[in-house]
């Protein structure tokens, strides 16, 4: 029998995405787009959508039960930045949501679950260069925290209750359908748009602050994989460190450039900087690459060509009208 599948943040920047992939793989009458929020007309009109609060037990459950559900992607989460102004609705949004779908799975009313972990569950005091799967792990963000605790509720429901969960260490994710929502990556998303519509980005990051990144694709096809492998071949259920490739703002800068000579970037840092300065430059994967074959595809060069030939497409009409 299909699987039943239930997206809970599905207007949001990666959740977006994910339903017209799983959509695609599963059927359209297989996944449930569901939000707190009308958010993304895209995806509340192009398929099965319902209101869900994720905070909500008995909402979560009864939308759980109206459909079969069988498996649950929890993409629904306040980001690091949101998070540092808003720490409290953070913690609940982030945990209870974690907690209302971990025990769904221990009392058997779902079968499967992803969760979306975070390199934000390293901090200041972690090895910057290369960071490995095991290391010292002191988040110094609220929404670190949230990831960091998720992923130890996440191992303990698996060990104590056997609850199939997986979960991907994301790192900043670029993409051009959804604008940027409150994530100190998103640097690496609004540029992209403000060399198309002004020519100018005035970055809140130092030009040489390094993080991982990856192209929406290569998440997404990352978070589909590690929930078709085996049981038995997911030998990490904390999460998993996941990498593409990374850069500073100077050398997107520099990428764009090169088919937008006249661009300009200047930087202004703000609170965004401490949070990223506490992050890694760059993460081992290796056991991501070894358990399951992960492998990324797109360079910084790729996502360049794509997110301006996508955004030009999407701000055709706009930028005609100003020219
Ligand atoms: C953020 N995009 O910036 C998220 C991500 C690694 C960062 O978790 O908060």
């Amino acid at each position: 029998m299909a699987s039943k599948i239930l997206i809970i943040g599905a207007c949001g920047q990666i959740g977006s995405e994910l339903t017209f992939a799983l959509r695609n793989i599963y059927g359209s009458e297989n996944v449930i787009a569901s939000d707190i929020s009308y958010g993304n007309l895209d995806i509340v009109n192009s398929g099965i959508f319902e209101i869900v609060d994720a905070v909500n037990y008995a909402s979560l459950k009864t939308c759980i039960e109206k459909f079969n559900i069988d498996t649950v992607y929890l993409m629904a989460a306040l980001l690091s930045a949101k998070g540092e102004k808003f720490p409290m609705r953070a913690w609940d949004l982030n945990m209870t949501s974690l907690f209302n779908v971990l025990n769904l799975a221990r009392d058997k009313f779902i079968k499967k679950v992803f969760w979306p972990s975070s390199i934000a569950v390293f901090g200041p005091t972690t090895p910057v260069d290369y960071t490995p799967q095991y290391t010292i792990m002191e988040p110094s963000t609220v929404y670190g925290i949230t990831k960091q605790v998720g992923e130890r509720w996440c191992e303990y429901y698996n060990n104590k209750y056997g609850v199939d969960v997986r979960s991907l260490r994301y790192p900043g994710i670029i993409s051009w359908k959804t604008m940027p929502g409150g994530g100190t990556t998103d640097y690496a998303v609004e540029i992209y748009h403000k060399a198309i519509t002004n020519g100018h980005y005035e970055c809140f990051l130092k030009e040489d602050t390094e993080l991982p990144m990856m192209y929406m694709d290569d998440a997404v096809k990352a978070t589909v994989d590690i929930m078709q492998v085996k049981p038995e071949d997911v030998k990490i259920r904390s999460s998993y460190n996941l990498a593409a490739i990374s850069f500073a703002p100077k050398e997107i800068a520099k990428s764009i450039k090169k088919h937008i000579p006249e661009f300009e970037i200047s930087y202004k840092p703000d609170y965004r900087q401490e949070i990223a300065s506490s992050w890694p430059k760059n993460i081992n994967d290796s056991y991501a690459r070894q358990d399951w074959k992960w492998k990324h595809a797109f360079s910084l060069e790729d996502i360049t060509d794509e997110m301006l030939f996508q955004l030009r497409k999407k701000f055709a009409g706009v930028l005609n009208k100003s020219n």
